[in-house]
């Protein structure tokens, strides 16, 4: 019976599928991440482990998990919590879950975009507030966004969804990455820009990269002068490919049109001065927040443990 740890309660049908295929499964916290040392205690002498992103997977813990350890298996499709090399250089495999969470991730950022070209939070608070007076014309106006230049960083699978919806908003695409995607330049109509120009241009920009040295502060204080005055900045990625503090600075110079913002470069904690802003819409990283998302991501990482525990191949391996 082998030994699978799981770092934190997750949706049906993880520990079912896990259990069905007759593995011993310790779920080590609830609804709170475990902190390290019960972590690092809870996975002495497993066989696999199912992380979140909030466990850091290095070679501390793989060496807490000791020699037996075969599998990690991250709930997510990023795997910046996750030390590739220090898995690879014990043997030990990574699985994550793309593809369940792409159309999910691309609504959240069009939640957000809209939200805030159309003030939808700030008219929330004056309809529910019992003060809304009644319809007037210069009242809460927003921006249009159809005729205008949807801009993506990274034209991977969600920045791909994210653009085609973009399509149906009636905005053109234009993209930056680092590599050209010409299938999804096909299907969007996505004209290839560099960096800098994608910044000139975009009246969204909508971030889609992954984290990693080289995306740390993308989008830094000169990225943002740099930014079209009035554009919108939309991170559904991870936080700290925005410098929250340049953001901030920019946000109170007034010369963003806004930001909708998903994930934050400290979670769970969020500069204090985002939230004062009222052309900022927060949301507390629910990109992949669906019922059917997260059982399928549930799916995913319990199948790729019972896979690679039974000496099968896995599609979704990272290492
Ligand atoms: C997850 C995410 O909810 O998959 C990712 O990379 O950011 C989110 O969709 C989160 O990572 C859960 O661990």
């Amino acid at each position: 019976m082998a030994q699978v740890r799981v770092a934190r309660r997750l949706p049906e049908p993880a520990v079912r599928l896990l259990e069905r295929a007759g593995h011993d499964v310790q779920v080590l916290a609830d609804e709170r991440p475990p902190d390290r040392a019960a972590l690092l205690a809870g996975v002495a002498g497993a066989d696999a482990i199912v992380t979140l992103l909030s466990d850091r997977v290095d070679g501390e813990l793989l060496d807490a998990a000791g020699p037996g350890l075969r599998i990690v298996a991250n709930y997510a499709v990023g795997l910046d919590n996750v030390d590739l090399e220090a898995c690879r250089a014990r043997g030990v495999r990574v699985a994550h879950t793309p593809g369940v969470l792409t159309e999910e991730t691309a609504d959240m950022t069009w939640a957000l975009a809209l939200a805030v070209a159309r003030r939808v939070v700030e008219g929330h608070r004056l309809a529910a507030s019992g003060r809304w007076t009644g319809w007037a014309p210069m009242q809460l106006l927003g921006t249009s966004l159809h005729g205008r230049t949807f801009g993506v960083v990274g034209l991977g699978r969600i920045g791909r969804a994210a653009a085609r919806r973009a399509r149906g908003f009636g905005m053109r695409v234009a993209y930056a990455g680092r590599s050209r995607n010409e299938e999804a330049e096909r299907e969007t109509d996505a004209r290839p820009l560099a960096f800098e120009e994608l910044l000139a241009e975009a009246d969204v920009l909508s971030l889609h990269c992954p984290s990693t040295p080289s995306t740390r502060h993308l989008i830094d204080a000169d990225a943002l002068a740099r930014m079209k005055p009035g554009a919108i900045l939309v991170n559904t990625a991870r936080g700290d490919v925005v410098d929250e503090q340049a953001l901030v600075d920019a946000l109170a110079e007034e010369r963003l049109g806004g930001a909708g913002l998903d994930v934050f470069e400290r979670e769970p904690r969020i500069h204090p001065r985002l939230a004062a802003f009222s052309n900022v819409v927060l949301a507390p990283h629910l990109g992949s927040a669906t019922v059917r998302a997260r059982s399928e991501m549930a799916r995913m990482v319990a199948e790729a443990v019972v896979e690679v525990l039974e000496g099968r191949e896995v599609a979704h391996l990272a290492a």
